[in-house]
């Protein structure tokens, strides 16, 4: 076991992509000060703990990149989860970050001491350090529904992130519920080989073409050979998706209105049975959900051997799923494809800054916050991929590596008094957060679906409200006049979110 630090000046929590984007940019300004942890054996995050199959990145491979580690060898234009893994394991690897990792190390609570530091414990050991940047990811913890009856089923029963590869389904009767971006990938993998497959549907989604196609080797040798032609595809993906999809989600109703026309004509081809078709034709606007992108959802959901349930479930029993129609549906496997603790997630309450603030206040949208990386409460903090930095059309790791700039600004400004601590001032958050959901009125977000993107209460604080290259400028240069400072082992100033 190496040896413990018992002291460090930052700690990274999670090495999936934001963790590792952290760890290989604070190599880059020469800071080595720094331990990441992870509560894994491995590295990877969402893409190590996916392992369903027929699981692929909905984001064009050249945008689901790091723009510092650009991949000239992805077999296709959208990666699958094999690629993406490795991709994270090689950048890591080639960037020196593996060694700072400290794998198998969960965090079971961080609390700010007041002594100007951030007080970890792990199942490892307790370890403290000046700065604390919280890598956790938002689609870390499965969400398995309460259902009456769950614990009484006598077949076997998994989660999709927490797949079990030595389960086989081979002339099985198989339950999969839910019909989101993991089920639409799950059904058609599976759908051949079972014996039955039921498809529990609470609301259809919207199911788009998916321009996948392998990448031929000429194109992987010119990407090698001439990366710039990589840059300019990249470039390409990431304008268009702004320019359509955005404007289409945010700004006219017009253009959507035509996407969404086309969208059903995908429906139309694909699901002949006029029945079958009205069940998953959607009666929300495109967006308002995660769009899913597949060419053999609808096809797998044709086949003689599956069926769509859309009867709500009533209980599961030992035999299988009945629903509030009184019909008993026999299983040998029920799979849940029924998604994540987002705003909701259990780190959230293991993170407690000043006055005993837990972080859970500020992800459910209690607590304002600043760029979805800082808030009230909790000096010398940041949250990569924090309220409000979530994106439906573009790569995750461009919203992560603009809160990258602005936290390594932070720290370079910061070091030059290295007994400084921060808090962002409330005034400054609330605005910021006002401002944020004033924007999201109109968004085909506030437009009435209801989805993983909001709290308890309704509100949104998962999306991010307009076009990212907004996010990109605000996020560009740490501003010292939005925040409060003191030196270390004072009393913390007194502000108030409120
Ligand atoms: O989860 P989801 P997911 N009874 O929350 C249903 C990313 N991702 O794992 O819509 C019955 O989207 C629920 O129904 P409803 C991506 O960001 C990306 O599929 O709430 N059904 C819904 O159909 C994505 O958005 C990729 O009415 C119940 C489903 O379960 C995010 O992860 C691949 C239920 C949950 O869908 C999450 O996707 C996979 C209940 N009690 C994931 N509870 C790609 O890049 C929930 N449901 C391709």
């Amino acid at each position: 076991m190496p040896p413990q630090p018992l002291d460090t000046k930052i700690i990274v929590v999670g090495a999936g992509l934001a963790g590792i984007g952290a760890g290989v940019r604070l190599l880059q300004m020469d800071e080595s000060d720094f331990v990441i942890f992870e509560r894994a054996e491995q590295l990877g995050g969402t893409w190590r703990d996916n392992q369903y199959p027929g699981c692929r990145c909905d984001v064009p491979s050249h945008l689901y990149s790091y723009s510092f580690a650009l991949n000239p060898n992805w077999q296709q234009t959208y990666a699958d989860q094999d690629d993406i893994w490795e991709y994270m394991q090689a950048t890591a690897e080639r960037f020196g970050v593996v060694p700072h990792i400290r794998f198998s190390h969960n965090v079971l609570e961080a609390h700010w001491d007041d002594g100007g530091h951030w007080v970890l414990t792990t199942d490892r050991g307790v370890f403290q350090c000046r700065y604390l940047v919280s890598a956790t990811g938002s689609l870390a913890e499965p969400s398995t529904p309460s259902i009456p009856g769950a614990g009484r089923f006598s077949g076997a029963t998994m989660h999709s992130a927490r797949w079990d590869p030595s389960q086989r389904f081979d002339g099985l009767r198989v339950a999969v519920i839910g019909t989101g971006a993991s089920a639409v990938q799950i059904v058609p993998s599976i759908q051949p080989s079972v014996a039955h497959l039921s498809v529990f549907q609470r609301t259809p989604g919207w199911v788009v073409p998916h321009p996948l196609r392998p990448i031929r080797s000429w194109e992987r040798r010119l990407y090698r050979r001439f990366p710039f032609i990589q840059r300019l595809v990249r470039a390409g993906i990431y304008w268009q998706r702004e320019v359509v999809v955005v404007s289409a989600f945010t700004k006219y109703d017009g253009l959507r209105g035509l996407l969404e026309r086309q969208v059903r004509r995908h429906l139309a081809r694909q699901v002949r049975d006029p029945e079958l078709r009205a069940r998953l034709a959607p009666d929300y606007q495109l967006g308002c959900k995660r769009a899913l992108p597949s060419n053999d959802f609808y096809p797998a959901l044709c086949q003689p051997n599956v069926d769509l349930v859309t009867e709500p479930i009533a209980r599961i029993e030992p035999e299988g799923i009945l629903t509030t129609d009184g019909q008993l549906h026999r299983f040998d496997v029920i799979v849940y494809a029924t998604g994540f603790y987002v705003s909701d997630n259990p780190m959230g309450g293991r993170i407690v800054g000043r006055a005993s603030h837990r972080l859970a206040e500020a992800t459910s949208g209690e607590l304002p916050c600043y760029l979805g990386t800082t808030f009230p409460y909790f000096p010398n903090f940041f949250m990569l991929s924090g309220p409000n930095t979530g994106t439906g059309h573009t790569s995750q790791i461009f919203m992560i590596e603009c809160q990258l700039n602005y936290v390594l600004d932070a720290l370079e400004q910061l070091e030059v008094d290295s007994g400084t601590v921060f808090e962002v001032l409330p005034s400054v958050a609330m605005s910021y957060t006002e401002d944020l959901q004033r924007r999201m009125r109109g968004t085909v977000w506030s437009s009435g679906c209801a989805s993983w993107y909001q709290n308890s209460d309704g509100r949104n604080v998962a999306m991010w409200p307009d076009y990212t290259t907004v996010f990109r400028r605000q996020t560009r240069r740490f501003d010292p006049t939005d925040y409060v400072f003191h030196r270390a082992a004072q009393p913390a100033p007194s502000v108030s979110a409120n």
